[in-house]
């Protein structure tokens, strides 16, 4: 028998590459790139192929797991299920729905299931107490754009294949694959920048992959990419040169006050401590205002420091300033396909955006996004009082290796009166659940990445069918979900995870038609649930169905009859290598959702934080600094027990300058003991130059050596856990972010 061909998106990170998998006899042979897809063309990493073993790897949960006596056993879904129904029950009616939290983790921003029916889970919990992965990540720049245009989606990004200048920092594409810029092939996009006679900048403590290929590498102090963007902007001003460009004259607020606020900050007075001169400060500044099609983009560098709210939000204030937002090769608004904040609504004006909507129980943090800093997870656990944490669900995230201050997490969480995750593996988090649920393998799910699109910088959209069909009594990770959701609402065990879906586009549907800017505004909702749900649409339930409503609602969607060739997932269906509207398009004013309907340079809530980053200009430039950095082979904490990705060279070194390895006395590949405010790790020395003098670097992920787990691979190549050294007091106070970047340590050279 020929083999079966199946076409399906990468779900593993953000570039969303387009794979061709060969299947023989429910087999998987072969996995490679798509050379018809519309955006990736072929490409793909090393990880891509790799659905295969992880698809087959032993290791991944095919069961249900409950924890008796202190260990794991597999267990049928009907035992699991009550166990979490016993569990949570047994918390909410003793402590109340508050001591719930809820933990979701990155996989979910890659998963059309978690995308759709997190929040069901998180409305049925019905608690405030919400953490998540964004706040060890981007949320900085979400609050930055919050606050400037209105939602924390309206993000702009590098239009890499347009700009003749990048100014990148606190990024490594060539590792990561690039993030909040979605585009497959990354590398590729940026050799096009210099095959055309471009150029590239990369401000990075570290000589990344990336930084090595560019024209120019910085090596920033960790932690001050605020104050050198505040200079740069400053420089921008004393030049004269200012000018957001006539397509943005009427629509912005603030330009004046960027510039007195920000007078004080001139290329001299930071040069010493950011570590980048004031002569080379002030070219950059002007290289960026002389380049026709110029872009400024940061991203982990900028966003997991101390400052980075404010850096995130100086990036485009800076691409404001030299003209180069929202033009062509500049830093644009992506288009989505799929209905988006930033498309829905009143064009052009909105309610604005807002943080401390609530605070934390115990020191009254102010939340972002509807969370709060997963850095305060810990203290919300252990502090007693009314409204304390007794139980916690995790949706496909591990904490304990990926939030700060990891020893006391995990101490935390083994503290607690019930777990549960939801996850592919029993790893370092999920060993302390007392259930575990794992979804099925990513094969038999579809696909659409209606997260990481909202920053694609073409407007395509690609729908995956599932690989493989479900055998029967296996849940699909929305059917966990929808029922986890069930049980915490309090419904049971026996709840039908396919009422709950129901329920669930019967109030989407409602919601939708009640907006009157919406294409289907005023539609009776019955009509629009048979066009979804009926068998002539392919009876589509769970995510399908939400997201096709997404889909035809969107800018470009069928719109239920008003725009027949339009996009649905019936029509993604008949193109399954993705269907291209293309480029970013400018989208000022329309973009916009600020209530005064103007861009705004200089959100009060923004400039408040400009005292601290004063301050820091005391700081002791001296101070020997902690960062992480990413593999290609790698995926945060969660691909290790595949063994074609870590085979080889041991990754977990620490990264360290010849200068500081001879004061330490330190050898190639000797340990070194490195302590933090909270905690010491041991890990062996990589000498390099590729790093500034007085920072050293260990990756993040590792540490797979814990009792309990079952992850074989991982176990041999363990690692120890960069996140025993950050430290969860330290957090951005703008967005609640952790600072993962530029911690203060010693270093003293460990017997072997
Ligand atoms: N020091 C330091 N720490 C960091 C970072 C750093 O740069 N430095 N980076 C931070 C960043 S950017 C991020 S995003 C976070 C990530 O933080 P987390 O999301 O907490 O951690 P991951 O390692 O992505 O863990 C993902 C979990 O999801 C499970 N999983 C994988 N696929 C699926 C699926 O399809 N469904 C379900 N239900 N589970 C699945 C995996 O087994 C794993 O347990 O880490 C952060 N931590
Ligand atoms: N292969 C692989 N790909 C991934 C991931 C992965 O784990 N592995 N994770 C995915 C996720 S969840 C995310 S969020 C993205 C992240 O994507 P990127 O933002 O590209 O993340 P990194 O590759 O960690 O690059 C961050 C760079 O910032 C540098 N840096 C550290 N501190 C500072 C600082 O203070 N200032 C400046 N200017 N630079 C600094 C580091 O040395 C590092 O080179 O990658 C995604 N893609
Ligand atoms: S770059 Fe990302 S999306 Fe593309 S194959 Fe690699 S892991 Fe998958
Ligand atoms: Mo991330």
């Amino acid at each position: 028998m020929g083999d079966r061909i199946a076409i399906r998106t990468c779900p593993l990170c953000e570039a969303g590459c387009g794979l061709e998998i060969s299947v023989r006899d429910n087999t998987v042979v072969r996995i490679r790139g798509d050379m018809n897809d519309v955006f990736s063309k072929g490409y793909i990493c090393p990880k891509g192929s790799t659905l295969k073993q992880l698809h087959e790897d032993p290791d991944r949960l095919r069961q249900p797991m409950v924890k008796r006596n202190g260990t794991h056993v597999a267990v049928s879904w009907e035992e699991a299920w009550a166990e979490v129904d016993r569990g949570l029950s047994a918390v909410i009616a003793t402590h109340g729905r508050e001591s719930v939290g809820a933990y979701l983790g990155n996989p979910g921003a890659h998963n059309l299931s978690a995308m759709t029916f997190n929040r069901v889970v998180l409305t049925a919990i019905g608690s405030r107490q919400r953490f998540s992965a964004s706040s060890v990540d981007q949320i900085p720049k979400q609050v930055s754009a919050g606050f400037m245009f209105g939602t924390p989606v309206s993000v702009p990004v590098p239009d890499l294949d347009r700009t003749d200048l990048l100014l990148m920092l606190g990024a490594n594409p060539y590792a990561s694959n690039g993030s909040l810029a979605t585009a497959p092939d990354w590398p590729g996009r940026l050799e096009g920048i210099r095959a055309r006679g471009g150029r590239i900048i990369v401000v990075d403590p570290r000589r990344s992959r990336t930084a090595e290929s560019a024209d120019e590498w910085l090596a920033i102090r960790p932690g001050t990419d605020a104050l050198f963007l505040a200079a740069l902007i400053n420089a921008v001003f004393a030049a004269g040169r200012a000018d957001v460009g006539a397509h943005l004259a009427d629509h912005i607020n603030g330009l004046d006050d960027v510039k007195h606020t920000l007078a004080e900050f001139t290329p001299e007075v930071v040069e010493r401590v950011v570590g980048i001169d004031a002569t080379t400060i002030r070219r950059i500044a002007l290289e960026l205002c002389d380049t026709a099609h110029a872009a400024v983009y940061g991203r982990i560098g900028t966003c997991t420091v101390s400052f980075g709210t404010t850096a995130s939000w100086l990036v485009d204030v800076l691409n404001a300033v030299t003209g180069n937002l929202d033009v062509v090769g500049g830093a644009m608004f992506p288009l989505p396909v799929a209905a988006s904040p930033t498309t829905r609504g009143k064009r052009g004006i909105g309610k604005g955006f807002k943080t401390g909507r609530g605070k934390t129980r115990v020191r009254g943090f102010p939340e972002a996004l509807g969370e709060y800093p997963a850095a305060l997870m810990a203290e919300e656990i252990t502090t007693p009082g009314s409204g304390q944490i007794r139980a916690m669900v995790v949706l496909g995230g591990n904490p304990v290796l990926s939030t700060p201050n990891s020893q006391q997490l995990d101490d935390a969480f083994a503290s607690l009166d019930f777990m549960v995750s939801v996850d592919i593996y029993l790893n370092e988090t999920s060993r302390l659940a007392n259930v575990i649920l794992p979804p099925p393998s990513h094969l038999y799910r579809s696909h659409y990445d209606l997260a990481l699109l909202n920053f694609g910088m073409r407007s395509v959209a690609n729908y995956s069918e599932p690989v493989f069909e479900l055998p029967p009594g296996v849940p699909d990770e929305w059917e966990i979900l929808a029922k986890l959701a069930a049980i915490a609402q309090g419904l049971g065990a026996g709840a039908d995870p396919a009422t709950v879906d129901e329920v669930t586009i019967r109030s989407i549907i409602e919601a939708t038609v009640r907006d009157e800017t919406c294409v289907i505004a005023g539609r009776n909702p019955d009509e629009i649930y048979d066009a979804l749900s009926g068998p002539a649409n392919g009876s589509l339930r769970g995510p399908d169905r939400i997201l096709d409503l997404t889909l035809r609602i969107g800018p470009f969607g069928e719109g239920f009859g008003a725009n027949p060739e339009g996009v649905s997932v019936a029509m993604l269906k008949r193109h399954p290598h993705g269907v291209d509207y293309g480029a970013m398009v400018p989208r000022v004013p329309e973009v916009l959702r600020t209530p005064t309907g103007k861009i705004e340079l200089a959100p009060a809530e923004l400039l408040v934080d400009l005292p601290r980053l004063r301050a820091s200009l005391n700081d002791d430039p001296d101070a020997m600094l902690l960062v992480g950095r990413r593999h290609l082979r790698s995926n945060n904490s969660w691909m290790h027990n595949i063994r074609v990705l870590v085979k080889g060279k041991p990754r977990c070194t620490l990264q360290i300058h010849p200068d500081d390895a001879v004061r330490l006395g330190v050898v190639d590949g000797s340990p070194v003991r490195i302590t933090s405010r909270v905690g010491s790790v041991v890990a062996p020395a990589e000498i390099t130059d590729g790093i500034r003098p007085r920072v050293v670097s260990l990756p993040h992920g590792w540490g797979h050596d814990v009792a309990g787990t079952r992850q074989g691979v991982a176990h041999e190549f363990a690692g120890v856990n960069s996140n025993v050294l950050t430290d969860h007091e330290a957090i951005d106070p703008l967005s609640g972010n952790a600072v993962l970047n530029g911690i203060p340590v010693s270093l003293v050279a460990a017997t072997a």
